[in-house]
């Protein structure tokens, strides 16, 4: 009952697998660093986080990875990029090419930058404009070229379809499609999933929620993220600790005290 099926998946839908399931993370714990969508749009390009109302500076998370990266030994890790097509959902200036839902509140012609609209689809989607940002391909959805990049690495990129943005690595906004990330980190057989990038609020909290919501323990980087908008920031710290996340501060303990 206890071994792990001829798949090596472990058996988490019974008790004892439940037991085994626990015992096998705190016993043998393998971890994975999940760097969260360092990509050149959002640290230096057209969605740059100094030009957000945290106006924090997104390249001060490539010393503090990179340090990361140096010091600790991760059993797996894993970039995210955002990788959009030309004609994606979230794009400010692709906003006239999709019907409104009568429910939105903006009007079609005064739409702007961060402003939330309700397109029709189907389905109904809900979804914040963004400037153009990571377009598949193009100099600003590349990974910043000074942030290390060890051997033991796997890409996932998301929000690849035209309809739906993904700001979690996992699952699309309307939770409808999934990256190959679970299947990347249940394969490597992780129990541990190491959190950092940008943006906070954004894309590495509702990856943190999402591996939470996974199973596996979650840990948080904070002082290797950066994000868009303070309050949003304290609203998804919260949210995170809530559902099970433990945040930790990597440079402040270990550089500076
Ligand atoms: C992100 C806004 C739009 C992120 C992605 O990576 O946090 N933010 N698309
Ligand atoms: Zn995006």
């Amino acid at each position: 009952l206890l071994d792990e099926d001829k798949d090596g998946k472990l058996n988490k839908t019974d008790f004892l697998g439940n037991c085994y399931y626990w015992l096998k993370q705190i016993l043998n714990p393998v971890s994975a660093l999940v760097i969260v969508d360092v990509q050149n749009d959002f640290l230096e390009g057209s969605l740059a986080l100094r030009n957000c109302p945290a106006g924090q500076d997104g390249l001060g998370v490539i010393p503090a990875i990179n340090s990361v990266l140096d010091t600790v030994t991760f059993d797996l890790v894993v970039y995210t990029r955002d990788w959009h097509p030309q004609d994606h959902i979230s794009f400010v200036d692709n906003v006239k090419q999709r019907p409104l839902h009568s429910s939105c509140k903006v009007k079609q012609s005064d739409a702007k930058l961060y402003d939330t609209v309700v397109f029709a689809g189907p389905p109904i989607t809900e979804q914040k404009l963004w400037p153009r940002h990571c377009v598949q391909g193009s100099w600003g959805a590349e990974i910043h070229t000074e942030l290390k990049i060890p051997d033991n690495h796997v890409i996932v990129d998301k929000g690849k379809r035209s309809e739906v943005d993904s700001y979690s690595a996992f699952w699309d906004n309307n939770k409808l499609s999934q990256t190959e990330l679970v299947s990347v980190l249940s394969n490597h057989k992780v129990t541990d999933v190491h959190l950092c990038g940008v943006a906070y609020d954004v894309c590495v909290g509702f990856t943190g929620l999402h591996s939470i919501e996974h199973g596996f323990r979650t840990i948080l980087i904070e002082d290797a993220c950066r994000g868009v908008c303070l309050e949003d920031i304290d609203q998804m710290r919260k949210n995170l600790l809530e559902k099970g996340s433990v945040n930790c501060k990597y440079m402040q303990e270990y550089l500076y005290d």
